[in-house]
């Protein structure tokens, strides 16, 4: 994207989407092309693959089985300018406060700039606070891999336990996985999230507390579930080696010193970081401490530097081969023109296996929003419902109704040429089912080609596939540190585009609210704590049924 100055961008009130004049041209594209066929799209223009590739930050995009016409993306990119998506990436990057329903700065890009940079938000230059927690981190990693920081009874750390949930969990837990090839050997994470004692109690299950290290990560340090974990993790550890422990096994990444020093914690062993940073945009800030001590401080230097340089990617690059503008469009003209309601992520990596979890909620938090800037609600579909499995795994569940079901699912394939295991022809035989997945969902199979098989009459319409099934193509050469970082800010970024063209806030989540209020309520009547039927009569038959003590 050019760039562009912040002034260029009217915050927070932008024009409604339905009154821009290349939207209504896009609409009106939709109509004149009506059927889309990809069959007749490929025969119309060998040159179709080649002109729907870009490439950027070691990844590429083949966006060629998308249901468009060779006009269609060119219109999509007059609409990303029109809504000034450059100009509004821009001033994401300078520090706006384009998360206005909470008065937030934006400014994840941060966490990953070049230390010389200058970002100032209220008049302090936040690459100083970046650096400071960054050397912290490195050192405390350092320490706890090397043997230097040790247990409350002499002995090494061996069992790293992050306690979080949301965007204080799932980027660790997804990173620690997929950078499973880089992990010292000589420790090993697990990720504790649900308020189910269950989740905390199989963590715990066969560590030993003199070598277990707790890493509790909340933002505001008063999340229901990361503190009841907390807590039960803090009686383990007391029960097992006495009060003074303590603060040789927890260690807290947070913003709120207060509550974190009332917890027992240290704020010297307290990693900071700021309101600016949105939960599922946190996992390159200290909310990444169990991934730097899994991999070390330089592999996660690399994982900041594959971000970064998909942020430069994002900035500097023309739209038509900007990979997060195109990825971003491909959404909206799924999601908001044809109306499909789903987006599966398909990962041909077994490493990625908790990408599409991690994606469900960096795509579904951050755009599943319904009224825009102006509190109106929006006359057409955001968000998509986000699911996907690793390869080939999918193949094998839920591809069936992918292919034939009733429904149509936008797909995005995502694949690496080479793997980090030696193992044989094992990543050939993956890449080629992505390959050949990705080949019959755009071209089907038709009831001609089926007879022509010698199929009986009766099963031709049960073996037909209709095709015409959108999917794009992601790949990179490797999985690494740095691919992955770069993978991950290219569906930052691509979110950020289609929040910005539907004209809603993408960086708050208001919809978690209601229900955390009214759980409230609903605790004080299983404890039997309220006496008279306070709610509907459903609620009230529940709360009865599942009081721990029946009354
Ligand atoms: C993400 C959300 C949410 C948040 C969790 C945990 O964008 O804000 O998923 O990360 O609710 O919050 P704490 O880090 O404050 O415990």
């Amino acid at each position: 994207m050019s760039r562009a100055t912040t002034d260029a961008c009217s915050l927070p009130l932008r024009s409604r989407l339905c009154d821009c004049a290349s939207w209504k041209a896009v609409l009106a594209h939709r109509q004149r092309i009506e059927p889309l066929d990809l069959r007749a799209a490929f025969a119309a223009e060998p040159g179709r693959a080649a002109r729907c590739t870009a490439t950027g930050a070691e990844w590429t995009l083949d966006w060629s089985k998308q249901l468009m016409q060779p006009t269609t993306m060119a219109l999509l990119l007059e609409l990303a300018r029109e809504r000034q998506v450059p100009e509004r990436f821009a001033a994401m990057l300078a520090g706006a406060r384009l998360n206005w329903t909470e008065g937030r700065s934006v400014l994840h890009t941060a966490l990953r700039a070049n230390s010389s940079a200058s970002i100032t938000v209220d008049g302090r230059n936040v690459m100083r606070d970046v650096q400071h927690t960054l050397h912290r981190m490195t050192h405390f990693s350092d320490a706890v891999r090397s043997g230097a920081w040790i247990g409350a009874t002499g002995k090494r750390i061996r069992n790293v336990v992050n306690i979080g949930i949301g965007g204080s969990d799932l980027g660790p837990a997804m990173a620690y996985q997929a950078l499973q090839p880089w992990r010292s050997p000589e420790l090993s994470c697990r990720f504790v999230s649900n308020v189910d004692g269950n989740d905390l109690s199989m963590a715990l299950d066969g560590l030993d507390p003199e070598q277990t290290l707790f890493i509790v990560c909340s933002k505001t340090f008063t999340t229901q579930e990361t503190m009841e974990n907390a807590g039960s993790a803090r009686a383990w550890l007391v029960s097992a080696l006495g009060e003074a422990a303590v603060s040789r096994h927890f260690v807290a990444v947070s913003t709120n010193e207060a509550k974190v020093r009332a917890f027992g914690i240290d704020p010297s062993h307290m990693f900071g970081f700021w309101d600016w940073v949105g939960g599922r945009y946190s996992m390159d800030s200290a909310i990444g401490l169990s991934t730097m001590v899994a991999v070390g401080p330089d592999r996660f230097l690399e994982l900041l530097a594959g971000f970064h340089a998909m942020d430069e990617h994002a900035r500097t690059s023309p739209l038509e081969s900007n990979l997060p503008v195109l990825m971003g469009m491909i959404g909206v003209w799924n999601a908001s023109v044809l109306g499909l309601p789903a987006l599966a992520v398909l990962p041909y990596e077994q490493l990625l296996a908790r990408f599409p979890a991690y994606l469900q909620q960096l795509l579904m938090e951050s755009n599943g929003k319904r009224v825009d800037d102006h509190g109106d609600a929006v006359a057409w579909q955001t968000c998509p419902v986000v699911f996907g499995e690793a390869g080939t795994n999918g193949q094998h569940a839920f591809y069936q109704m992918l292919h034939q079901g009733t429904t149509v699912v936008p797909i995005d394939f995502i694949c690496f040429r080479t793997a980090a295991h030696p193992l044989g022809r094992h990543r050939l035989l993956l890449n080629a089912n992505a390959i050949a997945q990705a080949q019959a969902f755009a071209f089907g199979q038709t009831s001609d080609e089926v007879r022509a098989q010698g199929t009986p009459e009766p099963l031709v319409p049960h073996r037909t596939f209709p095709g015409n099934r959108p999917s794009s193509f992601l790949w990179s050469d490797a999985l690494t540190p740095s691919t992955l970082g770069a993978l991950i800010a290219l569906y930052e970024h691509s979110t950020f585009v289609q929040g910005i063209v539907w004209g809603i806030n993408s960086f708050d989540q208001w919809g978690v609210e209601l229900g955390k209020s009214l759980a409230v309520d609903v605790i004080k009547g299983l404890e039997g704590r309220t006496g008279s039927a306070t709610h509907d009569s459903s609620t009230d038959a529940l709360i009865r049924a599942l009081r721990a003590t029946a009354p």
